[in-house]
């Protein structure tokens, strides 16, 4: 795992390089998280990406696409050569936050805030349905400012929402 979050590293900053700009810093902050998350927890694959079983993730900080497109691409849900060809180009799906028409992203985010009350949504849903699905989000510490998520966070005990995870990257910064 150690060796592969270098080879990742590596791929963030030839994504940025190519597309001539990133978020380098909550990149590499949120990385390591990411890629274990998707490796060792998220039950979703390319195969999956429709599966109303599938588990949720959805990435709150979203100014850090550049690390979810390297995990992406490991995880073969996109490919790397073209996430480096297109990044950041007028018309290419591969912009700078995540995008949900590109396989296996769940939600278009980047305005902090968001990504833990509709992930509240989805767990609700989920459990209304009877399914075993778990739904995941990464938030940046900075993002804590925002007041919608507390007000999920509120929501999430009140509906004893035990099928949701809400990590934070506590790198201290904000960006
Ligand atoms: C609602 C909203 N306000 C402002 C921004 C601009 N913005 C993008 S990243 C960022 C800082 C985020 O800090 P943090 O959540 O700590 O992320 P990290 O430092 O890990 O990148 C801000 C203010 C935004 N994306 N959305």
């Amino acid at each position: 795992m150690e060796l592969l979050s270098w080879d990742l590293r590596r791929d963030i900053l030839d994504i940025i390089m190519a597309g001539g700009g990133g978020h380098i810093g909550g990149d590499m902050s949120l990385l390591n998280a990411l890629m274990v998350l998707y490796k060792n927890h998220l039950n979703i694959t390319p195969e999956t990406v429709d599966d109303p079983d599938r588990d949720r993730f959805v990435l709150s900080k979203g100014h850090a696409m550049e690390a979810y497109y390297a995990v992406l691409c490991h995880c073969r849900f996109l490919d790397l050569d073209d996430v480096k060809a297109g990044f950041n180009k007028c018309g290419s799906p591969y912009i700078g936050h995540p995008n949900n028409k590109l396989p296996g992203i769940e939600m278009n985010s980047g305005s902090l805030g968001h990504g833990l009350p509709v992930c509240v949504g989805m767990a609700l849903a989920g459990k209304r349905d009877g399914k075993k699905y778990r739904v995941y989000t990464i938030l940046g510490d900075g993002e804590l400012a925002e007041g919608s998520v507390w007000e999920g966070a509120m929501a999430a005990g009140h509906y004893k929402l035990d099928n949701l995870c809400a990590l934070i990257d506590r790198n201290g910064l904000q960006m």
